[in-house]
């Protein structure tokens, strides 16, 4: 028999993948879209369209003008008012997103290959109508050094939008009336 913590034994459940600790409510991040600066100056704009999938805009920074939609992600509850936002891009740039929307504060990491640091104009456009092109640049490299950026950000705006609206986002950052991403609340 392997050895518990006395609270396991008095009720509390262990952590499994059926059954998670903390039990998971994403109804919180979920629907939403949020706008966001780096404290670098990066400017990010991201549509949780459900627990799976984010569509998302990048106004400004090193690849500002990229957008993309229906990237697969990995989204949990880490707390309450917690949530983190994991995935890996066509491109090989792999992000990990800390979201505290009631605190307005965000923490992203982002890992970028070596390719993408040396030539990110390549990957400032519409990503979905370019993927073949994506995973062409991804394998050929060079992927290290690895471009490894991690930053808080403030959450300039906030909104509950609805899950699965394909018309949250649905164009260009470039093509946005001028200061459309300045809108806060
Ligand atoms: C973010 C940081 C990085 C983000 C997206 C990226 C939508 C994507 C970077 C890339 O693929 O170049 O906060 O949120």
């Amino acid at each position: 028999m392997r050895r518990r913590h006395p609270m396991t034994v008095s009720g509390a459940h262990e952590t499994t993948v059926q059954n998670p600790v903390p039990p998971q409510d994403l109804s919180g991040v979920v629907g939403h879209r949020f706008i966001y600066t780096y404290a670098n100056g990066w400017q990010y704009e991201m549509y949780v369209k459900n627990a799976t999938t984010i569509d998302y805009r990048i106004h400004s920074g090193l690849v500002g003008g990229r957008w993309v939609k229906d990237q697969h992600v990995d989204l949990v509850q880490l707390d309450d008012d917690d949530y983190k936002i994991s995935w890996n891009e066509p491109t090989g740039t792999s992000v990990s997103v800390n979201v505290l929307p009631g605190k307005r504060r965000l923490h992203g990491v982002i890992f970028f290959p070596r390719w993408v640091e040396e030539h990110g104009r390549r990957t400032a456009l519409y990503q979905n109508d370019h993927l073949d092109e994506m995973r062409t640049y991804r394998d050929e490299g060079p992927t290290y050094p690895i471009y490894v950026v991690p930053e808080f950000a403030k959450i300039t705006l906030f909104e509950f939008v609805g899950p699965d609206d394909e018309t949250v986002i649905s164009a260009s950052p470039v093509e946005l009336p001028q200061g459309w991403s300045d809108r806060s609340n």
